[in-house]
């Protein structure tokens, strides 16, 4: 009697791309409806980033509930986590309310660990239960089978109070410093360790607590087959390297984690969020990133996007997980070429009639014209939109010695190409390269900062900012 999860994460509901709103999550939220019509899992992870900042666009909001909404018939009771983007108060805003629809909603770490376990009962007991407890009230006066009507939707019920549960989620948001207790500490190394040992006595106290349950509750028969999950929400080490969309510094809590050190072997499922592709954690098939369900930038823009499917038992060994590729609902294409080249990209994107937003990058030097009125009219009344045109004269005056791909230059730090230029002119340089190296790197640390705490305080959260922290 295994546990049928739908594993997803890094939703950024009201997320923006150059200042326009993504409405495709719009359609992924359709799309995934679909999903659980046709799945039927007895519960769906979303494993944190649901919305992509503290104070999300009402029209975000609306998408959630009205999602949510939606899906109350299919009787699938659902999970959502807080992500290092999200409110966790904005997110607990609605607990209150959620609760009885079976949605639980995570923003806080959950000091009392009874509280983060949620025992998830199989779908067919859910609507077993809604069904009793529709026909029971079915000869009350109108009023009252009203209220129970929606009582019964909600799935209260004190029918699945007698059945045994699928599973057990143990429900652990992002967890920040301010969130572990984390006492002041000399060193950075001093303060990491102290970050993954307060996360790892956690997850070994939901663990336990959550086998505690079983074993009260009379769900401990190994015939019952109770899985304990859990979820998380950072960089777990042994995810494969860091894109330098996710810069390995430290933010916050975010860490990197061992994964080997971290979960409780009890655990039957790992459902993170955070990292923006799918991922298998340390070769272990039972703790994974589902990835986020739409790309988010340009750079993501050819990567496929996946959704987990996990059917998980009480033991880690038996555990499946099967991947369902999201359909594209949006384009995202970067375009670099010379203008001719750039032209027969757009006129391709036009003649394919699919939805495309597009990031173009000119790379011929000697190009006199206007860019933009030679490119703007191939895409005019058709589904493909210019969101940013330039000219990277930078990028096509900057010459060194050794050979630098164009490709190798966009993934080099500030602090390695003006190395690359110093090196370049060592003979003429009357200081030594590693000093000014350092007011190099001081200047551009300054610049950064102000940069980032400019960004902060105007709560401009624009898509570099939240690049940065992934
Ligand atoms: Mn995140």
């Amino acid at each position: 009697m295994a546990m049928k999860i739908l594993h997803s994460s890094d939703w950024h509901l009201g997320k923006h791309l150059f200042k326009r709103r993504r409405r495709d999550i719009i359609d992924f939220l359709t799309w995934f409806e679909d999903r659980m019509r046709e799945e039927e899992p007895d519960v769906v992870i979303v494993a944190g980033d649901i919305f992509d900042t503290l104070a999300p666009p009402h029209e975000a909001g609306q998408w959630l509930y009205s999602f949510l909404g939606r899906v109350q018939d299919i009787g699938t009771t659902i999970v959502l986590v807080a992500g290092n983007h999200d409110s966790f108060d904005y997110l607990e805003l609605t607990q209150g309310l959620l609760d009885s629809m079976r949605i639980h909603v995570v923003g806080h770490m959950k000091k009392n660990p009874r509280e983060a376990l949620i025992p998830i009962y199989k779908l067919s007991d859910v609507r077993k239960a809604r069904r009793g407890a529709l026909d029971a009230q079915q000869s009350l006066p109108n009023t009252q089978n009203s209220l129970s009507t929606q009582r019964a939707l909600g799935g209260v019920g004190a029918g699945l109070e007698a059945c045994i549960p699928a599973g057990i989620v143990a429900a652990v948001p992002y967890l920040p410093e301010s969130e572990l207790d984390i006492t002041l500490k000399a060193s950075v190394e001093e303060k990491e360790r102290e970050v993954e040992e307060h996360m790892q006595a956690y997850y070994e106290l939901l663990a336990h607590e959550a086998q505690e349950l079983k074993k009260e509750r009379g769900w401990d028969k190994p015939e019952d087959d109770v899985a304990i999950v859990t979820t998380g929400h950072f960089f777990c080490a042994g995810s494969g390297s860091l894109t330098n969309d996710i810069r390995p510094l430290h933010i916050g809590t975010l860490v990197q984690i061992g994964v080997n050190v971290i979960f409780d072997e009890i655990y039957s499922y790992v459902a993170m969020g955070h990292i923006h592709s799918k991922k298998i954690i340390g070769g272990k098939q039972h703790i994974r990133y589902s990835g986020t369900p739409i790309p988010l930038t340009f750079e993501e823009g050819t990567k496929k996007k996946y959704i987990l499917v996990v059917e998980a038992g009480a033991n880690a060994k038996d555990t499946q997980v099967r991947e369902i590729e999201v359909p594209r609902f949006l384009e995202l294409v970067l375009l670099e070429g010379t203008v001719e080249e750039l032209k027969a990209g757009l006129e391709k994107l036009v003649a394919a009639n699919k939805r495309a937003w597009v990031d173009i990058l000119c790379t011929e030097t000697n190009f006199a014209g206007n860019l933009a009125d030679e490119l703007f009219p191939i895409v005019a009344k058709s589904q493909v939109d210019i969101l940013r045109c330039r000219r990277d004269a930078f990028l096509t005056s900057f010459h060194t010695e050794r050979e630098i791909s164009q490709e190798e230059l966009k993934h080099m730090s500030p602090h390695d190409i003006c190395k690359e230029i110093l090196e370049q002119q060592k003979d003429k340089l009357t200081q030594p390269i590693e000093k000014l190296l350092s007011c190099f790197d001081e200047i551009a640390n300054a610049v950064e900062e102000k940069e980032m705490s400019k960004r902060r305080e105007n709560k401009l959260f624009d898509e570099n900012y939240e690049e940065a922290e992934a």
